[in-house]
């Protein structure tokens, strides 16, 4: 054990449209924060690269640019907030994406005895994300990057995660935060925004 207290665990989710950059900016919050960033795409890429019975599972509906059933997704959160890493405070990339996704993660921290310390919204419009998404289909190829894909996941979102940014306002954990310009930039006003709380 060090001398110092350890600085308080955060335990932090981020929201927004796909492509407004919250893969991008978890990487850097986890480091600077020193949480684990548990991103259930990630998850659901990694189980589809190593044809897990989940990876085949998931990927139908990811390439059809549809949400996973939350039975699928709840499950895998619940074991992945259970982890020895994420004691000390985490931050949650993609997830809850749906009304049920947030009871379930109520349920999941208050087994725990843990509470939300912020829900960061990361805004960004439509032309911009599909003009992103586009480009990381040329980069890298994902299979629910194709225009058509892109669409129907911002349909999505807009249907059943939209809704969850009231639910996390009423109890007052919402800081939104433009997520465009550079990628430095965003991530300096996420800090700025929740050092500001
Ligand atoms: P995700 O992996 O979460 O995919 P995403 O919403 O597209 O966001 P991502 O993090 O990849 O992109 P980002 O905005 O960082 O989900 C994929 C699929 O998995 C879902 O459609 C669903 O099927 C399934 N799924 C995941 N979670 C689920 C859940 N809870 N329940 C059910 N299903 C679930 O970045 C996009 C691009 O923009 C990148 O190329 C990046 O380099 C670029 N970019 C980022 N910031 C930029 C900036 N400031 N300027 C320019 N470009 C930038």
């Amino acid at each position: 054990a060090g001398a110092s207290p350890a600085s308080p665990a955060l335990r932090l989710l981020l929201i927004g449209p796909p492509g407004a950059g919250k893969g991008t900016q978890a990487a850097r919050l986890s480091a600077a924060y020193d949480i684990p960033a548990v991103s259930t795409g990630d998850i659901f890429r990694e189980n589809v690269k190593n044809g897990t019975e989940l990876g085949v599972k998931a990927k139908t509906f990811m390439d059809a640019g549809q949400y996973v059933p939350d039975a699928l997704t709840n499950d895998l959160v619940r074991d992945r907030l259970q982890q020895p890493d994420a004691a000390d405070g985490f931050l949650l990339d993609g997830y809850p994406r749906t009304l049920q996704q947030v009871e379930e993660l109520d349920d999941i921290l208050g087994v725990s005895g843990t509470e939300l310390d912020a829900v960061i919204v990361l805004e960004a419009d439509t032309d911009e994300v599909v003009r992103r998404l586009l480009k990381r289909s040329e980069e890298q190829g994902r299979s629910d990057d194709t225009e058509e894909v892109i669409r129907k996941r911002l349909d999505v979102y807009a249907e059943q995660t939209a809704p969850l940014v009231e639910v996390y306002e009423s109890r007052g954990l919402v800081v939104t935060v433009d997520g465009l310009g550079e990628i430095d930039e965003v991530t300096g006003r996420i800090i700025a925004a929740l050092a500001a709380r």
